[in-house]
C-alpha cells in the first residue's frame, strides 16, 4: 500500500473547518484506491503568531520539508495580526523556500454552479508566478510618519524566474489546447514587463504549436469578462496573477469554488495546495463555509503526487454534488452537508 505523509496547516478563520472537510474527502478517495493518508497537523496561524511572535517556529520550513504535500486553509485575522505579517510569515516563505514557482489555478464552472456570466465556454487555467516580482518583500520606509515619508516596494524579476514561469506556461498550454495569453503591463512598466514581453517571445521560437498573445492587465481583466472563451492558459507575474484569479474565482461562481497548486515542478520539495480563498472572518464559526475549494486543491494534491485514480474519484464526487444542487449557493448549504454529500458520491 503507498502512503504519503501530508502536513495540515488549517490556519486562520474558516482555514480549519476546509481543512477538515478537504481530508475527509481525500481520506476516502484514498481509501478506496488503497492508499494511505498520515495527516501530520502544524497549528501555525495568527494565533500562534499572537503566543510565540512569528507565524511559524525558526525550524519550521525543515520541517515541513519531510513531508510529501502541504495542505493549507487559509492566512489571516486582520482584527489581531496585520496581513502583511502573516502572509510574509507563513505563505510566502513556504512558497520561496520550496521553490513553488508555478501557483496554478483552474477556474471553470462546476455543474450546477451559475456564474454571473452567459459565456459559451468558461475554462481558463491561471498560471500565477509565485517567488518574485513584487511580492518578494524588496523595499524600505524612511521618514516614517513625517511629512516626507517615502515608501518604496521594488519588484524583482530575474530571468531564471520569467523563464521558468513562462515555459512552466507553455507546457500547460501544450497540453490543453494550445493557446497562452502571457499578461503584462509592459506600456507603463518599462523594465520588468517588457523584460517579461521579450522572454515570451525569445520562448515562443522553442513552441512553435503553441499560439501566444500578450497582453495587458487591464485588457486581460476586461477580456475575461468580456471573452472568456478566447482564453485557455494564462501566465501573468505574482501580483497581477494574484488578482486574475480572484476575477477568475468571481466568475466560476465565487471565492468558494477556486482551487490553487503552489507546485515546484522540479519536485526537490513538498508543494503546497489550498483555496484561492481567504480566512473569511466575516462567516468564521457560522459553519457556511463552502469546502469545495478546499476538497478541489486536495485532489490537485493527489494528482500532483501520482494519485490520479483518486483524484479523480473525487473530482468526480464533486461534480455529482454540485450537479445535485448541493454547494452551488453561497450560505445555502453548510458545510458538514456538502463534504457529507462529496463523501457519499465516493462511496456510490
Ligand atoms: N488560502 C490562501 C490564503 O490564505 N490567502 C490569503 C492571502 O492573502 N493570500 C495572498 C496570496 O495568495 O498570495
Amino acid at each position: 500500500m503507498k502512503s504519503y505523509r501530508i502536513a495540515l496547516i488549517p490556519g486562520d478563520g474558516i482555514g480549519p473547518d476546509v481543512v477538515a472537510a478537504a481530508w475527509q474527502v481525500a481520506e476516502a478517495a484514498a481509501g478506496k484506491e488503497n492508499v494511505a493518508l498520515a495527516a501530520i497537523r502544524y497549528p501555525w496561524s495568527c494565533d500562534y503568531y499572537l503566543e510565540t511572535g512569528a507565524m511559524m517556529p525558526p525550524d519550521g520550513i525543515e520541517t515541513l520539508r519531510g513531508h510529501d504535500a502541504i495542505l493549507l486553509g487559509a492566512v489571516g485575522w486582520p482584527a489581531t495580526v496585520p496581513d502583511s505579517v502573516s502572509l510574509h510569515g507563513l505563505l510566502l516563505p513556504i512558497r520561496k523556500a520550496f521553490v513553488q514557482y508555478a501557483n496554478v489555478r483552474p477556474h471553470r464552472l462546476l455543474p450546477g454552479v451559475e456564474g454571473p456570466l452567459k459565456a459559451e465556454r468558461f475554462d481558463i487555467l491561471c498560471i500565477r508566478e509565485n517567488t518574485e516580482g513584487e511580492y518578494s518583500g524588496a523595499g524600505g520606509r524612511v521618514h516614517q510618519g513625517g511629512a516626507n515619508e517615502v515608501a518604496v516596494e521594488t519588484a524583482i524579476f530575474t530571468r531564471a524566474g520569467v523563464e521558468r514561469i513562462l515555459r512552466f506556461g507553455f507546457e500547460q498550454a501544450r497540453q490543453r489546447t494550445g493557446r497562452l495569453a502571457s499578461v503584462t503591463k509592459s506600456n507603463a512598466q518599462k523594465h520588468s514587463m517588457v523584460f517579461w514581453d521579450e522572454i515570451t517571445r525569445q520562448l515562443s521560437a522553442e513552441y512553435p504549436d503553441v499560439e501566444v498573445t500578450s497582453y495587458h492587465i487591464d485588457a486581460m481583466a476586461a477580456r475575461m469578462v468580456m471573452a472568456p472563451e478566447s482564453l485557455d492558459v494564462v501566465v501573468a507575474s505574482n501580483l497581477f496573477g494574484d488578482i486574475l484569479t480572484d476575477l477568475g474565482a468571481a466568475i466560476q461562481g465565487g471565492l468558494g469554488f477556486a482551487a490553487s497548486a503552489n507546485i515546484d515542478p522540479g519536485r526537490t520539495a513538498p508543494s503546497m495546495f489550498e483555496p484561492v480563498h481567504g480566512s473569511a472572518p466575516d462567516i468564521m464559526g457560522k459553519g457556511i463555509a463552502n469546502p469545495l475549494a478546499t476538497i478541489w486543491s486536495a485532489a490537485m494534491m493527489l494528482e500532483h503526487l501520482g494519485e490520479g485514480a483518486a483524484s479523480a474519484r473525487i473530482m468526480r464526487a464533486m461534480e455529482a454534488t454540485t450537479r445535485s444542487g448541493i454547494g452551488t449557493r453561497f450560505g445555502r448549504d453548510a458545510t458538514g452537508a456538502i463534504t457529507e454529500a462529496v463523501i457519499e458520491a465516493i462511496e456510490r
